[in-house]
């Protein structure tokens, strides 16, 4: 192609992308559309400006506005989150992880996690599996022992492990909570007494969950007896792509040396406007809008089961956050499963399930579904749509209808639900692409 006919093609896809999510029904967990005004902070001068460093005490000229900004960010996140430390810098969620593997460890330390297909993140994986904690931080990564029937941490083996790795002379220096598949809160409260008694600190992977915390609506583990805990800005949070670390006030200077100059140079300072701006709106709106989250995983989650899905944590009722996995081995693999619903405009992922491993399938072609309902919440979606949608899955997955058709139908659903909710200013179309040139 010639660079103008690629210069044009980009434009195109992107335009073309937009219209797809458009009339699709996005259901992946780790996704949310931000508001119009998060989208215009993307957009600022801000994003080609270097800032490193703390407000006030950068090692650029040119900051006077990012400064107030950055601080009026920061002041936001800690009143949101009920802390008094926040550091907003972090560009990612796995960036934010290893200002905590930077605060909390040294490599070759042992670190308590979950293993991925019980929900743990990449970031906190073994270095065998090219896993964050381990590859670059030099971590040993020990798992949580995982009770499935529960869909949580066991706790009791827990402790025995913590005991039994401080005889070995393996202590864990860190207890990583938190995660990827996280529907029910984790035992931060409960294991907090024997972390404490092993001198190992608490991180709480919120990447997930934090925008349920901000509205009240999940754990608060900062107040449970986590030290630390990371964020993405842009799952349930409906910010711009970023990451978050909140701490104990003991902890912040170091945090602050971690993030810069440990593991961030410039951080992303376009994403930083965003950032504040989605905090003011969680302020105003987060309360609500998390609760309908969770109203609507529920709702979506007991349609399934009514429907023939085997949704996963049957025995707590399935959720308490905005996600849910189903094992779909008696209808397909989740790699079929997942190409199906997207050519039927549903778009969700694959997912490993706690036992996948044992019974020879990977992550590739694992047994579950995982689907989130953030996104579909903004756009105005309550729980007689997560009906619907159920319905919809219920075609694909259990009827076997031809995804065209399935297609149709999803998109003349969608033309109903086209603003974003839950934001200060909502006249514009959610997925609106905005021309500059
Ligand atoms: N692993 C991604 C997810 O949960 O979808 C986030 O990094």
């Amino acid at each position: 192609m010639e660079p103008r006919q690629s210069y044009n093609k980009v434009f195109e896809l992107l335009e073309t992308h937009q219209k797809w999510f458009a009339s699709s029904l996005p259901l992946i967990a780790s996704e949310n559309i931000p508001s119009p005004a998060v989208r215009e902070a993307i957009l600022s001068d801000f994003g080609n400006r270097y800032a490193e460093g703390w407000p006030g005490e950068r090692v650029y000229a040119g900051c006077k506005y990012i400064d107030q900004v950055e601080q009026i960010c920061m002041d936001l996140a800690k009143q949101l989150f009920r802390v008094d430390f926040a550091d907003v810098r972090p560009i990612s969620g796995v960036c934010a992880n290893l200002v905590a593997y930077t605060t909390f460890t040294t490599p070759g330390d042992t670190m308590l996690a979950l293993a991925i297909p019980a929900g743990g993140h990449i970031s906190m994986g073994k270095k065998e599996f090219g896993g964050t904690a381990g590859s670059v931080r030099g971590l040993q990564v020990e798992y949580f022992p995982f009770d499935t029937e529960e869909m949580n941490i066991d706790i009791d083996a827990t402790e025995k492990k913590i005991q039994k790795l401080s005889e070995e002379g393996k202590k864990p220096t860190l207890a990583m909570l938190g995660g990827s598949v996280l529907p029910f809160p984790h035992p931060v409260k409960q294991l907090a007494d024997t972390f404490q008694e092993h001198e190992t600190r608490i991180c709480f992977d919120a990447a997930h969950v934090a925008g349920l915390v901000a509205g009240s609506q999940f754990q608060d583990p900062l107040h449970e007896g986590a030290d630390a805990m990371t964020a993405s800005t842009h799952k349930t949070l409906p910010g711009p792509q970023g990451g978050l670390i909140l701490s104990k006030p003991e902890h912040g200077e170091k945090i602050k040396k971690s993030t810069f100059p440990g593991n961030v140079s410039n951080h992303h300072l376009h994403h930083l406007a965003g950032k504040a701006v989605m905090f003011a709106e969680m302020h105003a709106f987060g309360k609500e809008y998390a609760a309908q989250i969770v109203k609507n995983s529920r709702a979506l989650a007991a349609a399934l089961h009514e429907r023939g899905f085997q949704v996963l944590g049957e025995k707590k009722g399935f959720t308490r956050s905005h996600l849910l996995v189903a094992d779909i081995t008696k209808f397909g693999d989740g790699k079929t499963i997942e190409k199906k619903l997207e050519d039927a405009n549903i778009i969700l992922n694959r997912n490993l399930l706690p036992y996948d491993i044992k019974a020879g399938r990977h992550f590739e072609a694992p047994g579950g579904i995982r689907c989130g309902v953030s996104e579909v919440t903004r756009l105005g979606m309550k729980e007689s749509e997560m009906m619907e949608i159920a319905d919809f899955m219920t075609r694909i997955v259990i009827k076997g209808e031809d995804s065209r058709k399935v297609a149709t139908d999803v998109a003349d659903f969608r033309r109903d639900y086209q603003k974003v909710h839950y934001a200060f200013e909502t006249s514009k179309d959610a997925y609106t692409y905005i021309h500059i040139r």
